[in-house]
């Protein structure tokens, strides 16, 4: 493999170069059989994942690829309503987020690795905002988008992780269907 020897920052603009379509077929072949990557690779794939490129449960929406607008609100009760979701994989769903507490709260959609990591990061440093394409900092009262494409079949999660709040029951599950 050629690209085994370029320096990382090489190895980021390789891989944004890449099509959408190349993705999704890239995907579509092996979704569970990832090839092992070397060492290099896989830092090349972190730096481009805090880039907001590549998601392993979807990716960014386009507003106008939206098939549905589903409100989803979050409050003190540490509950989203609703908690439960399913949508067909593909398909783009726009979501109107609402914080209706006192308190501030999350919108992150991920795999369980991925809320996992962001769970551990939140409290290390409780008072970080985020601008991550996947997660939402709602304060009181606010309310707002967050549009994503579901690319894979499976759960996907979505979560609140201000300190405390994940633990009280702060989460939902998106059902993709083939
Ligand atoms: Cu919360």
């Amino acid at each position: 493999m050629t690209l085994r020897i370029l320096p990382p920052f090489l190895m980021v603009m390789a891989m944004t170069a890449c099509s959408r379509a190349d993705h999704e077929q890239e995907e579509a072949a092996s979704p569970a059989q990832p090839e092992p990557a070397p060492d290099v690779a896989v830092s090349a794939a972190e730096t481009t994942e805090h880039g907001g490129h590549q998601y392993s449960f979807g990716q960014p929406g386009d507003t106008t690829a939206a098939t549905r607008t589903v409100t989803v609100t979050g409050g003190d009760d540490f509950k989203f309503h609703p908690a439960h979701l399913t949508v067909k994989t593909g398909e783009t769903i726009h979501f109107s987020v609402k914080n209706t507490g006192v308190l501030p709260h999350e919108f992150m959609l991920g795999d369980a690795a991925s809320q996992k990591k962001h769970a551990e990061m939140m409290k290390q440093m409780p008072g970080m905002v985020h601008a991550d394409p996947n997660m939402l900092t709602l304060q009181p009262g606010e309310e707002k988008a967050l549009i994503w494409k579901f690319t894979n079949a499976g759960k996907v999660e979505f979560a609140c992780h201000v300190p405390g709040h994940y633990e009280a029951g702060m989460r939902g599950v998106v059902d993709v269907a083939d």
